[in-house]
């Protein structure tokens, strides 16, 4: 790097699963020769109304990863057992030939849906994303039901307001009061704070938290509601309950733009604060404090995250939220309303993407959270199909991420898998696949970007030369199909030529314009996006009954009207802790995982545990401590903390496993049961036991 010349800024997008999708200035290093071999400082585009120039610190040091050391450069094929991380580098065409040959025999003994293509937003970019569906389509290989995120607030969502949009994120800087649900934006999309800011200086508008820990989101709130994980229907519940009670219900609004169920207001009637205090574990004051805030305040912009969707009724407690804004009328003010993803509103044409022309809809889908139960051969994921003998990775680190650790590594050993894994580094995955491929940084290739938290299409061109011999998620999809005789036009184009039809097809400016003017606001006007013209479903009413069966199969104890829903992992005797793997701060899922700017201010994997529980236990601050249930055991670094309540632990996550004793991480200990009623991982609804890990001294001791 040291004969590269620091240089100029070249406009992109951060490519990561974060609904920032902030637009970015990268500066490109060049050579002599002027072309750019690497980044320097990336900052945020000032001129983006949504990013206003902030972005988060972890992205900010991106040239710690673009130019990390142990970046993987070439092909790698398996030379010891399988997760022993012994390889021997090979050429990329003895790479895809072994790759292609394996899925070919294999779908020749089992049938195709013995291949499973399985990826994830490692690059959110749609085609370097989505571009392995093609490969799918064409082949018929199994499908992937996307379950690991969104599929839970997307049940809830659909629910009542039945369309992926909302009021302009952008009117959280001129709402009087915004509520942070189940979401920590100062670590997992700082963007949404800068408009809360300016709200807070220009209007002195009110910020509430409804989050189990004190999270940096929640130390800055005017109003922290630490309620107990998964009870966040009661708590709706309430706040509706107290608008009938007092006046604040607009039944004007609810008969003009609802389904207006019979027996709405008697239901509510019997979910009093009283009720919502004991399922909640919230003083009955700060219900009524909280309800009295938000039913008086006109502009009040409930910003839902994802954390409160992540657990067995998260369906069912997104949905009664959204009941909020619709008892008392709110969609209808500037800033006023709720919002979670603005997906919709892209309208994308994905058939040169995906495939689409060729994909048959008979061919099996499997749960993507599942992926351990699948890999061991659970019949209620396989069907009567074949086993998974294949498997192509991309953009994901499923060994770690998913639900049920412990099933996922006995499935990746089996001997009888063979395991293609292209990454950027030797994650835990990459450690378990038979031929590892090196993968290029978003820097390194075109792609085109959507934002779930705002508005704007971007673009991210390539600026640097790959560094060894990385190639795209597209290169290698063009690589496999070729050698497996999968024919698609999408094969024989370049990203960006796909990019610019699938942004025309869509009925948006194509790839040079938006190029030229940096981003393309799609944001729709003000009355699509307040619902005025309707919501989403056919008759445009909110559904406070929901037709749930439409949603998902699993809807059978799915409530008829907005409530708690009791289905979670309830504490017990035996398991008397409810555990919360909430996001880190200096990480991206594992992503960030590697570079030692984050490494070095996570520190180490650690439980956020009350001080009163910790004195219970004999559990020291800094001491080692054993959280457990069925599943196994991890042990991780105690801190106290206030701002929970007694009987809730927080692990903030997702670390290695090498950075766990025995070697396995903290989803070893998350269930992979499926969220009704479509699925779903719920990674902050576990039970767990809880004791100090000094039972080997204890044992020394006494020897
Ligand atoms: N720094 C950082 N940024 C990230 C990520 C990351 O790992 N690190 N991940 C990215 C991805 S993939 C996503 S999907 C988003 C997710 O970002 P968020 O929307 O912030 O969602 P969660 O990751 O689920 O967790 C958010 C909060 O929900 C809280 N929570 C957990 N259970 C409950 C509950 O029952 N009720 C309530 N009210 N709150 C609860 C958690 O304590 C946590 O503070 O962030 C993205 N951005
Ligand atoms: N305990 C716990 N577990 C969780 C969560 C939680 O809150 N708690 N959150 C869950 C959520 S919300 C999500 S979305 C999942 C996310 O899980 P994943 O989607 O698996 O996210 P990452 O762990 O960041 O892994 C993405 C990988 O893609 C690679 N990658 C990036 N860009 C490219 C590219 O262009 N090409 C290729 N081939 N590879 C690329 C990166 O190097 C990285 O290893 O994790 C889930 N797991
Ligand atoms: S805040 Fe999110 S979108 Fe913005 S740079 Fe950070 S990870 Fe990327
Ligand atoms: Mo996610």
């Amino acid at each position: 790097m040291t004969d590269l010349v620091r240089g100029d800024a070249q406009g992109s997008t951060c490519p990561h699963d974060c609904p920032s999708t902030c637009a970015l200035e990268v500066e490109v290093l060049r050579d002599a020769a002027g072309i750019g071999r690497g980044i320097g400082a990336v900052r945020g585009a000032e001129a983006n109304s949504y990013t206003a120039g902030v972005i988060c610190a972890k992205v900010a040091r991106y040239a710690e990863r673009v130019h990390h050391p142990d970046r993987l450069l070439r092909p790698l094929r398996r030379t010891g057992p399988k997760g022993s991380g012994k390889f021997a580098e090979i050429g990329w065409e003895e790479a895809l030939d072994r790759a292609a040959e394996a899925f070919a025999e294999r779908a020749a003994r089992h049938g195709s849906e013995t291949v499973w293509p399985y990826y994830y937003a490692g690059t959110m970019g749609l085609v370097q994303r989505d571009g392995i569906h093609r490969l799918r389509n064409v082949m018929r290989y199994a499908g992937q039901q996307n379950t690991i995120c969104t599929a839970l607030c997307e049940s809830g969502w659909q629910a009542g307001v039945g369309r992926f949009g909302g009021p302009d994120p952008r009117e959280m800087a001129e709402a009087d009061l915004i509520v942070m649900w189940g979401g920590n934006p100062v670590a997992t999309q700082v963007n949404v704070m800068t408009h809360i800011a300016r709200a807070r200086k220009a209007r002195g508008a009110k910020l509430v938290v409804v989050d189990p820990y004190r999270t940096g989101t929640a130390a800055a709130a005017d109003l922290h509601l630490a309620l107990r994980p998964g009870t966040d229907g009661a708590l709706a519940c309430a706040v509706m309950h107290i608008a009938f009670r007092d006046g604040f219900a607009d039944r004007d609004y609810i008969a003009r733009m609802s389904d207006a169920p019979a027996g709405l207001e008697a239901h509510l009637a019997a979910r009093g604060p009283d009720w919502a205090s004991a399922v909640t574990g919230l003083p009955v004051e700060q219900i009524e404090a909280f309800a009295r805030l938000y039913c008086t305040t006109e502009r009040a912009y409930i910003r839902c995250g994802y954390g409160f969707s992540r657990s067995r009724n998260g369906a069912a407690s997104l949905h009664a939220v959204t009941c909020l804004p619709t008892v008392t009328g709110k969609w209808r003010h500037r800033g006023g309303g709720a919002f979670w993803s603005n997906r919709a509103i892209y309208h994308w044409d994905k058939t040169l993407i995906e495939g689409l022309d060729a994909r048959d809809p008979s061919i099996r889908m499997l749960d993507q959270s599942r992926i351990g139960a699948v890999l061991t051969g659970d019949r209620r994921d396989l069907g009567e199909g074949p086993p998974v003998t294949a498997l192509l990775i991309q953009n994901t680190n499923p060994v770690v991420v998913a639900p049920a650790s412990g099933k996922v590594r006995r499935g990746f050993l089996r001997d009888d898998l063979f395991t293609v894994v292209h990454e950027q580094f030797m994650t835990d995955t990459a450690r378990h696949a038979d031929i590892v491929l090196p993968a290029t940084m978003f820097v390194e290739h075109d792609d085109l970007y959507q934002s779930g938290g705002h508005s704007h299409i971007q673009l991210g061109p390539k600026l640097v030369e790959p560094p060894g011999e990385c190639r795209s998620n597209h290169e290698v999809l063009q690589g496999l199909a070729q050698r497996l005789g999968a024919e698609h036009r999408g094969f024989r184009m370049t990203a960006r030529e796909i990019a610019d039809w699938t942004l025309r097809a869509s009925g948006w400016p194509g790839w040079d314009d938006i190029a030229a003017k940096r981003w393309h606001d799609a944001a729709p006007d003000f009355a699509t996006a307040h619902f005025e013209t309707g919501f989403g479903h056919p008759d445009g009413r909110f559904r406070f009954a929901p037709d749930w069966a439409a949603i998902g199969d699993d809807h059978a104890a799915m409530p008829r009207l907005p409530d708690h829903m009791p289905a979670i992992d309830t504490a017990s005797e035996a398991h008397p802790f409810r555990m919360v793997t909430a996001p880190a701060r200096q990480f991206l899922n594992t992503t960030f995982t590697e570079t030692p700017g984050s490494r070095k201010r996570e520190v180490r994997p650690t439980a956020l545990i009350h001080p009163r529980d910790a004195e219970r236990l004999g559990i020291e601050e800094g001491g080692r401590v054993r959280l457990g249930n069925a599943q196994g055991e991890v042990v991780v670094t105690a801190k106290l903390a206030e701002g929970q309540q007694e009987g809730v632990v927080i692990v903030e996550s997702v670390w290695p496993n090498p950075d766990f004793e025995g070697g396995i991480g903290i989803n070893l200990l998350v269930s992979d049961d499926r969220g009704p009623p479509k699925g779903g991982a719920v990674f902050h609804d576990t039970a767990v036991w809880m004791r100090p890990a000094v039972e080997q001294v204890e044992r020394l001791a006494a020897e």
